[in-house]
């Protein structure tokens, strides 16, 4: 019997240093410690990298050590499986060649245990999100991805800051579109249960949330940057966990 299936998201690593990125980077390897003892099932769901974008023969140096990690968890008997997010769209081969982790650019649907997983990033699903559908074309675009590969990397991370920088800027949300958010993703979950799964898996939204309806249940992943939360599957229930929570006080 399956057993020890871990969801994270929205870990959102940067390609720079600083004290709250190490701090970070820490409660992450202590997580990723965890699933390699357990030897679990790992399902990063979009969001790992506030940036990530592949070159045919350089890779971003600030990643080395969680890349190393990824690949340390594989050998040591592991499963990974790594979801496209909107911040890091853009993998090819390096994944699922360099490392042995799975890669997925849209939603996966799975069965543990005879229940049904719906998992995905789901950037995209809100009414407010309209510009954000509209850019998702152009980004995914590969002739655009092409001509963005020309750039020299160094320049290329330069860009890349800069909007992210700015797109966080525009979703420190009003707590009315907080709300309707919520009540949009509930919506959501609902509509996927009745569609037969089990449980819905979400990031993107930064806010963790667990919803049981009467036939399943929904499950936004927080993120890795306020709430250190996890998505912990025990073969039977799926529930929402905080990594640490004690000494989360010291950090918020
Ligand atoms: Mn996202």
């Amino acid at each position: 019997m399956l057993k020890n299936l871990y969801f994270i998201s929205d870990i959102h690593l940067h390609c720079y240093h600083s004290e709250s990125e190490t701090r970070k980077k820490n409660y992450l390897f202590d997580f990723f410690r965890e699933v390699q003892n357990n030897k679990g099932i790992l399902y990063i769901v979009g969001d790992m990298f506030d940036f990530w974008f592949e070159y045919k023969h350089v890779i971003p140096r600030h990643f080395f050590k969680v890349l190393r990690y990824l690949q340390e968890m594989v050998e040591s008997g592991c499963e990974i499986h790594i979801l496209a997010g909107n911040h890091d769209y853009w993998f090819e081969s390096f994944f699922p060649g360099e490392l042995g982790v799975k890669v997925h650019l849209e939603h996966v649907e799975a069965e543990f245990n005879g229940k049904s997983f719906l998992i995905t990033h789901a950037d995209g699903i809100l009414k407010q999100e309209r510009g954000y559908r509209f850019m998702k074309k152009i980004l995914r675009n590969r002739f655009i991805i092409t001509m963005f590969r020309m750039i020299h990397p160094d320049l290329a991370f330069r860009i890349a800051k800069f909007f992210s920088a700015r797109s966080r800027h525009l979703t420190l949300r009003n707590p009315d579109l907080v709300e309707d958010g919520l009540r949009e993703l509930l919506e959501y979950g609902e509509k996927k249960i009745n569609e037969g799964y089990q449980y819905v898996v979400t990031g993107h939204f930064h806010l963790p949330t667990e919803h049981q309806y009467e036939q399943g249940k929904i499950i936004n992943l927080g993120d890795w940057i306020r709430y250190f939360t996890f998505g912990y599957f025990d073969g039977d229930e799926l529930s929402l966990c905080y990594w640490k929570r004690k000494s989360l006080k010291t950090l918020l």
